[in-house]
């Protein structure tokens, strides 16, 4: 008897589904560096690094753990470039009597999955991926018992389903559910922020890094920097530094953006968790018994919680509720080309220039920079929005399908007619220069409403109401904002409009090949 169990990249857990319940001696693992998952869009350099460092030292777990695991590297000559491919030359091999595999992170993996039992000739047994709290069909339920897919609501669930920060008789500790008014306060001079964890790359690191080099020459991003997390062990150390150092004022500070500050007092752990290094459960207990403990206020527990348990398990549900349709959804019929300083970072916008280098340098960007300046401004601008979801797939370290294309084309572009977010997450210059200290050190002026100095976000936000007014003006939540737009004289709004048009006819759009 032999079982054929492919592990992909985002699968490196000793506790994944699919090797509980097998005997070592029954299993081959499969673990494939293929060419199509690569390039399929031209990942970051550093995402590149990050998944086969993580996935080789996965590897050499396993192996010790007693397991057969058959590595197949990207330099294999006889590498066939995909993960089809690599089951079927695994497939002759082995001459497996099964094949078991937990269900992939994205919709465009699982089509491929379910190719493999008739091209092989071999039963393929897909399981569910029980790392998430919220299963898919769990998550089906529940949206199927609403009106609407308020997140918030979810969120609750969640917290009852887990028991973190609920008391014995079932209501939420400290009264409230969400403690979001106690956060969201602007930064303060003389912070000190903590950096997260780093760590020197190892041999193997090193050795991939080499390759990443080489090979992907041409990938956006740079890799000198390299530092993330590539174990469990690491990730885990990585995990108690962010809840000693930064979890305390990571509510406080969640909105905040900062010059020359990349992480403030986030966690970065989103690779991490995202490959499987981390378990949601174990990073949200940890911040739960650090408040039971006393070392963190519950705003930041919370908070933070929140993100794990709501937003993360959330976006899972919504895109395999949602695909594939969701894919291609374009609900304000956005059409202009993402604009070439996406790539190049070339812009005297000080706050958009600050995200696309740290996303440069580092593969990251925090929340606050990826929803209210890189995402608000695409969507202010009619970027197309499957061109902002290419890039933001690109671009990160963290970027898998399942959890960017919610996030872009729900939450930041209102790409899905409302779907996810009940009102666009537009705004103009006055909320970035409320939440960082760029503004007082940009090229362009905040408090200038229209005309070449003005800062652009200015125009831009009027224009996009003006635009997409047949939608959005019965939108309760929206109307003061056209309360606003209407007791402006003729003159000024048209002032805004031209402003806004000079400054988008003058955006160069980007070189094509960047993404795929
Ligand atoms: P923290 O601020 O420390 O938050 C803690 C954790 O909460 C994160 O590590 C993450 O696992 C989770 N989380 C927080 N917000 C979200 C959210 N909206 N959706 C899912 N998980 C969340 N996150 C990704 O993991 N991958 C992506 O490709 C991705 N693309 C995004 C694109 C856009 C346009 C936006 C607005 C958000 C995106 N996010 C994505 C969500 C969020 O910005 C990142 O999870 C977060 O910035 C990661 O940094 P951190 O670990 O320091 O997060
Ligand atoms: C993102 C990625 C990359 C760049 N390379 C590989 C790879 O060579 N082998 C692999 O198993 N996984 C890789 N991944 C992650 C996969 O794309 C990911 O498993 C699927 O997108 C499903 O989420």
């Amino acid at each position: 008897m032999t079982i054929l169990i492919p592990i992909l990249g985002d699968q490196l857990s000793h506790d994944l589904a699919s090797l509980q319940g097998v005997a070592r001696v029954d299993a081959v693992l499969l673990m494939m560096e293929v060419a199509e998952e690569t390039t399929y869009v031209r990942h970051h350099k550093a995402k590149i690094a990050l998944i086969f460092s993580a996935m080789r030292h996965f590897a050499e777990e396993l192996r010790a753990a007693g397991w057969a695991v058959d590595y197949v590297r990207l330099d294999d000559p006889a590498n066939s470039g995909s993960f089809t491919g690599e089951i079927a030359r695994a497939v002759e091999r082995h001459r497996p009597n099964a094949i078991r595999t937990v269900e992939p992170g994205e919709w465009r993996v699982l089509t491929m999955i379910q190719g493999w039992a008739k091209r092989s000739g071999v039963p393929v047994e897909l399981l569910i991926d029980d790392r998430f709290i919220c299963g898919i069909l769990e998550f089906q339920t529940w949206a199927q018992s609403r009106d609407d897919l308020v997140m918030e609501f979810f969120y609750r669930e969640m917290r009852r389903k887990t028991g973190l920060l609920m008391t014995a008789n079932g209501r939420p500790e400290g009264g409230q559910w969400n403690l979001d008014n106690e956060n969201r306060v602007p930064p303060k001079r003389g912070l000190n922020y903590p950096e997260p964890m780093a760590f020197v790359p190892d041999a193997i690191t090193r050795e991939v890094m080499t390759l990443v080099a080489e090979r992907f020459a041409g990938h956006f991003g740079r890799l000198e920097s390299f530092s993330l997390p590539v174990t469990a062990a690491q990730a885990r150390r990585a995990l108690e530094h962010f809840v000693r150092t930064a979890l305390p004022d990571f509510g406080t500070y969640q909105d905040a953006m900062v010059t020359g500050q990349d992480w403030l007092y986030h966690s970065w752990l989103s690779p991490a968790l995202n490959l499987g290094l981390l378990t949601p459960i174990e990073v949200a207990r940890a911040a739960a018994d650090a408040y039971a403990a006393g070392h963190v206020p519950l705003n930041a527990a919370e908070g933070f919680i929140r993100q794990i348990i709501g937003w993360r398990e959330y976006v899972r549900g919504y895109y395999w509720l949602e695909m594939p349709d969701v894919a291609d959804a374009n609900a304000l019929a956005a059409t202009r080309p993402l604009p070439g300083f996406y790539w190049t970072g070339e812009t005297d916008m000080l706050c958009l220039a600050e995200a696309i280098r740290n996303t440069r340098d580092n593969a990251y960007a925090h929340h606050i920079q990826r929803l209210v300046v890189l995402g608000n401004f695409a969507m202010l601008a009619g970027v197309r929005p499957q061109e902002v979801a290419d890039w933001f797939l690109v671009v990160y370290a963290d970027a898998y399908e399942w959890v960017e294309l919610p996030n872009v084309i729900g939450m930041s572009q209102h790409a899905d007619g409302g779907r996810m977010a009940t009102k666009p997450y537009a705004s103009g210059g006055a909320y970035v220069d409320r939440m960082s200290d760029h503004c007082g050190r940009c090229r362009y002026d905040v408090k200038q409403k229209t005309g070449p100095d003005a800062c652009p976000f200015n125009a831009l936000y009027w224009d996009f109401l003006a635009r997409h007014e047949g939608r959005f003006r019965r939108n309760r939540r929206m109307a003061n904002m056209y309360g606003t737009w209407d007791r402006m004289k003729p003159e000024v709004r048209e002032a805004y409009r031209a402003s806004a048009e000079a400054f988008l006819d003058a955006l160069e759009p980007a070189e094509a090949g960047w993404a795929r």
